[in-house]
């Protein structure tokens, strides 16, 4: 960190990766986007070149974390990439966002979390944005505010409009219902325990071998359920739905429309089309907190071992899927470094 502000290099030049990039240079004073890398060098050309002030194309991620000009590192890159380099991070003491999830395997991330532990001081922010949405921050608010007493169950929707082109079914569960995962256990405060998998009939919409939708029932460990429903090729728009219903009272999130339409006797809402436009405020406080804790050091947001146990949980949401049959989540022993 210097005096010109926190100098940020991106790992991954792609949507998500532009996406942080820009809202870093419009919307985060303080921080300066100094380089970039992308395993298409092409495109990390063109995202440096839409920045202004000169950023610098680097070869590869551990290149770009090497660089003694870049103070803080954003991990946009494929998943399967980013334990690597989260682990090279810590090795060079730089803080670093990544985005979700923070490693395939619940193995990789477990260390992931060991390599932080073994360092002593939390370097590590994982990218799951919704933590930052206010309509989410007012839910969680109100709930340990004791607004519904204790909750007993969460429903959670997650609609796309349509994935990625070869999106199968396990990445539905760990790269989609990775959200709800974590935004459950962090709303709810309560680890989720095990994992049922129901598959209805498959939208014919859906490519040859997909099951999408999916329904996931979570047991939490202070005897709550969780339902999620994840629909990736929902069609008609990205709808994210959350409901907690506790010993008086229920709380769901309101549609994030600012304004309705009524005409020739109907009365709508817009519903927007990606999560880059639902969660536009949550990714820009999710930076404006990074950066924050960059400069100030305390940690904000997901923690590597809340990236850890979202992993976990779809891993076990994986199996259950496979097997058919509930499956127990496998988790590790929280340390020290995590408490409270
Ligand atoms: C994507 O990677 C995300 O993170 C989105 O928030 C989620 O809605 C989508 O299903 C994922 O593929």
């Amino acid at each position: 960190v210097t005096g010109s502000g926190t100098r940020v290099g991106i790992v991954g030049a792609g949507a998500m990766g532009a996406t942080h990039a820009r809202l870093l240079c419009a919307s985060v004073p303080g921080a300066a986007v100094v380089a970039v890398c992308d395993a298409v060098a092409a495109r990390a050309e063109r995202l440096a070149a839409e920045i202004a002030g000169g950023v610098r194309v680097l070869a590869n991620g551990f290149e770009l974390i090497g660089c003694a000009d870049v103070d803080a590192v954003l991990v946009a890159s494929p998943g399967a990439t980013h334990a690597e380099l989260v682990l090279a991070c810590l090795d060079a003491g730089k803080p670093v966002l990544c985005e979700k999830p923070l490693a395939t395997t619940a193995s990789d991330a477990l260390r992931v979390v060991e390599a932080e532990a073994a360092l002593g001081r939390r370097l590590v922010q994982v990218g799951f944005m919704r933590r930052f949405d206010p309509g989410y921050v007012d839910m969680k608010a109100a709930l340990d505010a004791g607004a519904i007493g204790a909750p007993l169950l969460a429903y959670s929707i997650h609609r796309n409009a349509m994935p990625p082109p070869g999106f199968g079914t396990e990445l539905i569960l760990r790269d989609t219902v990775v959200h709800d995962v974590d935004a459950v256990r962090w709303l709810l405060g309560q680890e989720l325990i095990a994992a049922t998998v129901l598959t209805p009939r498959p939208s014919p919409r859906v490519p040859d071998g997909v099951l999408d939708p999916l329904l996931v029932l979570f047991e939490t460990d202070a005897g709550a359920l969780v339902q999620v429903e994840a629909f990736v090729h929902a069609q008609y728009g990205y709808d994210i739905r959350c409901e907690l219903v506790g010993e008086v009272g229920a709380l769901a999130l309101a549609p994030p429309a600012t304004v309705a339409l009524r005409r020739d006797g109907r009365e709508g809402i817009a519903v927007p089309m990606s999560f880059q436009k639902r969660f536009a405020p949550a990714y820009v406080s999710e930076l404006r907190h990074w950066l924050a804790s960059v400069v100030d050091g305390v940690p904000a947001g997901a923690s590597a071992w809340d990236g850890y146990a979202a992993v976990a949980v779809c891993e076990a949401a994986v199996e259950s899927l496979l097997s058919g049959s509930r499956t127990e989540v496998a988790s590790a022993a929280r340390p020290a470094l995590y408490a409270g």
